[in-house]
């Protein structure tokens, strides 16, 4: 009974859903739908879908994840997808044929295809929450999706510019050089085809994936997707917004685990003149007391702009420069490019020819002009060259070099209009021969790939690779930074946004280039770069050729304010650390939108993030600014300078250039190392951990901390440290429970600081003595 007006009333509202369509479909000019269903079937949880134009498949990947392959190919070619690593597919599915419409369920997630046209519902738990339509253009060519809007709020899509929410905007997905950007511009240099939605009362997630050149509208009137190619692979995710990204890095690979001193402090210029002045640099800031983990060698460290190779004129001894650095605990990151220098004494260019790792263009090498002159591009496609390309950073590693950065992979090229190479250009695309156009996206985390794969398997250690232009699973091999910005006020704005958008697209370790990277940042804003940079996972500055210096030291007048955030990054770095494992084990991002951990309501909120799970930070993004409004979620919250508590709602809060608001959770264990760190390399002789307790409103807190030696492998081997703490008080009592888990053996003292009423204190039991509010352990 309760089954058959079930279906009723989900065959009206089929019925009000395809009016709709036809609706949608009319506004596109009268596009060619995709005719009706003409045979189909199910085999092995697969269904197979014949429209008089196209194909579909769908199939559940894994649980409560959608896959729908379409294509307008006679037969589904065999396809590699960059992004997706997940081989699973759940063939427990569940199968029925309806006069309208043939529905294969999982685990309450039902799909409809009907039989009209190649029209999709996604049903979670009988609600239906998304829509969509798939269809050929005129010509044959391309493939689009029209979805049915019905209230959502768009984010994701990793790197655009412009607001945190992406509803009622339109993007391009093709990666694209772009000195220079400013709000409004799109696309940028990364694509990332997955975003989440947000609608009234439930979400999903969506990824596109396909390399080629593709399109997103995310208006009312408008809400629909297309690909410049004959294929592709829709992915919906299902359940709440943590269950969504962990689904979408469970296909796409979760976060690499790099080493801890990628989150360190950074400093970088394009470029530091000479081995002389990368020591200036170096002692500069040893001199005036401020952490550095890494020196950048940007392109001027190379011989006329060839990789792997160094200027000799100007950097006569990298390896005596590297080793001074080394002792004073500061490694550096070298530049590589992908074009390779058409020159017949360059070895690499030779041994390149000899290997044939080039792309071919009508019938010889691919050549395209960027910073060494003529270039050829390694097809990174190809497993082989990969190999190649790996093996060349043995020059690098034997100069003593610790990290490495890709640049220009987008790929960019001089002096064309397309900015990159000719749509015809010839790719392996692991053994799917096929042209730049259907592939182009993949460039850059087919590098990034070679890249890491590379120098992890010389160095056998954890790889620091920081990487430009890139596409969906390049979280499985390096860090994002967001590219040529510009020292103003709108992009310290948009590195938030886009860190938020990127952390919610499965990319975490990302940064802008501190102080802006084309001209030259006032101190008010370089200081609230560094402030907010204390908090974003990647902290490096960085600036452009001909600008003015943009070191930390060189801000005088507020350089004890730069300071005092520079040494809080490296105070936290217990906390971080623990927040990147969290990353690498779950896909779960370091910052984090409110949303995430409080809900719809906290939608709005684009100023403000979380680091971790336990703090808001409310950076200063405006100039001259002596309030802000802070909206804090339920609990009790600790402004972490001050110690004063807010409770939820927004608060007017004053400030000064000093600080920004800054609140620790109620109910959060913080653990820090409360000692002086110049890198992170430091740590080798001294870690001793202090945890911070800040209580809830039931006298209540918890936390964990991860440790390992940082940088080997040993971790995988069960090398690391997992501490758990609990803490309860009872008046003026409090007990506390602390349990390892892990093999790392580590000397180090543990001091917890407790709040000010407590007065005795047990741990696992045994009574300890407090001193100063503090015990040890
Ligand atoms: O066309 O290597 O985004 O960070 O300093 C400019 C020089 C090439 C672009 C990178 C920038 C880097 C610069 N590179």
């Amino acid at each position: 009974m309760k089954r058959t007006y079930f279906n009723i009333v989900l065959s009206l509202f089929t019925v009000l859903v395809a009016c709709s369509f036809s609706a949608g479909r009319s506004r596109s000019n009268g596009q060619p739908a995709s005719g009706t269903l003409e045979s189909y079937s199910f085999e092995d949880g697969v269904l197979t879908l014949v429209y008089q134009k196209i194909k579909t498949t769908i199939q559940f990947v894994n649980d409560g994840v959608v896959k729908i392959t379409t294509t307008l190919l006679p037969d589904l070619p065999p396809r590699h997808s960059y992004a997706v690593i997940e081989k699973n597919r759940d063939t427990r599915v569940s199968f029925t044929d309806h006069e309208n419409y043939i529905a294969i369920g999982y685990n309450g997630i039902e799909l409809r295809a009907s039989k009209a046209s190649c029209k999709i519902e996604l049903y979670d738990s009988s609600e239906l929450i998304y829509s969509s339509e798939m269809y050929p253009d005129t010509r044959n060519e391309a493939l689009l999706v029209a979805a049915v809007y019905n209230n959502e709020r768009f984010f994701g899509l990793g790197e655009k510019a412009g607001d945190f929410e992406l509803t009622n905007r339109e993007f391009t997905m093709y990666n694209q050089d772009n000195f220079g950007y400013t709000y409004d511009t799109d696309p940028l240099y990364v694509t990332i085809p997955f975003y989440i939605a947000i609608t009234d009362n439930n979400q999903y997630g969506v990824f596109f994936d396909s390399p080629a050149r593709s399109r997103f509208s995310f208006k009312e009137s408008d809400y629909s997707y297309s690909i410049d190619d004959k294929v592709f692979d829709l992915y919906i995710f299902t359940g709440d917004v943590k269950k969504i990204i962990e689904g979408y890095t469970k296909l796409t690979g979760r976060p690499y685990f790099p080493p801890i001193w990628g989150f360190g402090f950074h400093q970088s210029r394009w470029s530091y003149e000479s081995q002389e002045e990368v020591l200036e640099i170096a002692s500069n800031f040893r001199d005036y007391d401020l952490p550095l983990d890494a020196i950048h060698l940007d392109i001027g460290f190379m011989n006329n702009n060839m990789d792997f190779t160094h200027d000799s004129d100007d950097y006569p001894n990298p390896g005596e420069m590297n080793n001074i650095l080394k002792a004073n605990g500061i490694k550096t990151v070298a530049m590589v490019d992908p074009g390779i220098k058409v020159e017949s004494a360059y070895p690499i260019y030779n041994s390149g020819v000899e290997s044939d790792v080039f792309c071919r263009y009508e019938g010889s090498y691919y050549t395209g002009e960027v910073w060494p002159g003529n270039c050829h591009f390694p097809d990174f496609t190809k497993g082989s060259v990969r190999e190649w390309w790996g093996g060349l950073y043995a020059n690098l590693l034997a100069l003593g070099i610790a990290g490495y950065w890709n640049d220009m992979n987008e790929p960019s090229i001089f002096n064309v209009e397309s900015k990159t190479m000719p749509d015809m250009v010839r790719m392996y695309n692991e053994g799917e021969e096929s042209h730049h156009k259907y592939v182009h996206n993949a460039y850059g985390i087919s590098m990034a790939r070679a890249s890491h794969e590379g120098i992890q398997s010389l160095t056998k250690k954890r790889v620091f690779l920081l990487n430009r232009a890139a596409y969906s699973g390049i979280q499985r091999y390096a860090f994002l930074w967001t590219g040529d910005n510009t020292a103003d006020w709108d992009h310290l704005k948009m590195n938030l946004y886009m860190a938020m958008n990127l952390a919610l697209s499965g990319i975490p370790y990302v940064g802008a280039d501190i102080g802006g990277f084309i001209d030259s940042p006032t101190e008010e804003l370089f200081t609230r770069w560094i402030q907010m940079g204390a908090f974003i996972p990647y902290m490096r500055d960085h600036t452009c050729l001909g600008t003015e210096y943009q070191e930390p030291y060189l801000f005088t007048g507020c350089l004890d304010i730069i300071r005092k955030y520079m040494k809080l990054r490296y105070k936290l770095l217990p906390y971080l650390y623990t927040a990147v494992y969290e990353s690498h084990s779950t896909g779960l991002p370091i910052v984090r939108p409110l949303f995430l951990e409080y809900g719809r309501d906290y939608l709005d909120i684009q100023n403000q993030f979380m680091f971790g799970t336990d703090f808001v930070v409310a950076p200063v993004l405006e100039p001259g600014a002596t309030s802000c409004e802070v909206t804090l979620p339920p609990g009790i919250w600790y402004e972490y300078f001050s110690g004063e508590t807010y409770g939820a709602g927004t608060h007017k809060i004053d400030i000064s250039i000093e600080d920004i608001p800054v609140f620790v959770r109620g109910g959060s264990i913080i653990p820090i190392y409360d000692f002086e760190i110049k890198s992170t390399d430091d740590l080798h002789s001294k870690r001793d951990l202090t945890l911070r307790v800040y209580p809830d409103s039931e006298g209540y807190a918890e936390g964990s901390v991860y440790e390992d030696d940082g940088e080997s492998l040993d971790y995988q081997q069960g090398l690391f440290l997992n501490t758990a703490v609990q803490y309860k008080a009872d008046g003026r009592h409090a007990e506390i429970t602390i349990s390892t888990d892990g093999d790392f053996d580590i000397a180090r003292q543990i001091t917890i600081e407790l709040p000010d009423d407590i007065d005795s204190v047990t741990i696992n039991g045994k009574p300890y003595a407090i001193e100063n509010h503090k015990v040890v352990f």
